[in-house]
């Protein structure tokens, strides 16, 4: 069944200009892109958007972090979207990530992990509305 997750190319890939073969790498993994855009999370948004991560002791530098430069949000689709992204992404930590994976081959610590990925159709649905309106999403 065709599926649809979001993603985060995160502003350390696009500061240290990977997007490009990120981006490569998605699309030769069968995704197909079914829209884009560049956007600057605000401090606020970064909160909102790692809400559940609030309480954690990393929440002040993730949201810091995420909110430091221009990011590319993304709406994917293919089968099997959320669990065939995740395993291309790889492990949360770089270290810990297979070989071949994204994180492995363009992340540089485990906040600076290059790429977000929705992970259960659950946190796709709310993800995909907070950057993109349906209009957005007519292709
Ligand atoms: P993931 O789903 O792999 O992105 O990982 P989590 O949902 O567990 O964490 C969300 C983000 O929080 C990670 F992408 C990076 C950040 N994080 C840290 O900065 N430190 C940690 O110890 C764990 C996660």
């Amino acid at each position: 069944m065709t599926e649809r997750t979001f993603s985060i190319i995160k502003p350390d890939a696009v500061r240290q200009g990977k997007a490009g073969k990120i981006l490569a790498r998605i699309e030769e993994s069968g995704f197909t892109i079914l829209s884009l855009r560049m956007v600057q999370m605000s401090k606020k948004n970064a909160e909102s958007f790692y809400a559940m991560h609030r309480e954690r002791p990393f929440f002040g530098s993730l949201t810091d972090f995420m909110s430091s430069g221009p990011a590319i949000v993304m709406v994917l689709e293919k089968a099997n979207a959320i669990a065939d992204l995740r395993k291309l992404m790889g492990a949360t930590d770089p270290a810990k990530a297979d070989e071949k994976t994204l994180r492995k081959d363009f992340a540089t610590s485990v906040e600076e992990n290059a790429i977000h990925g929705s992970d259960s159709p659950e946190s796709a649905a709310t993800e995909i509305p907070f950057f993109f309106t349906t209009l957005q999403l007519q292709v």
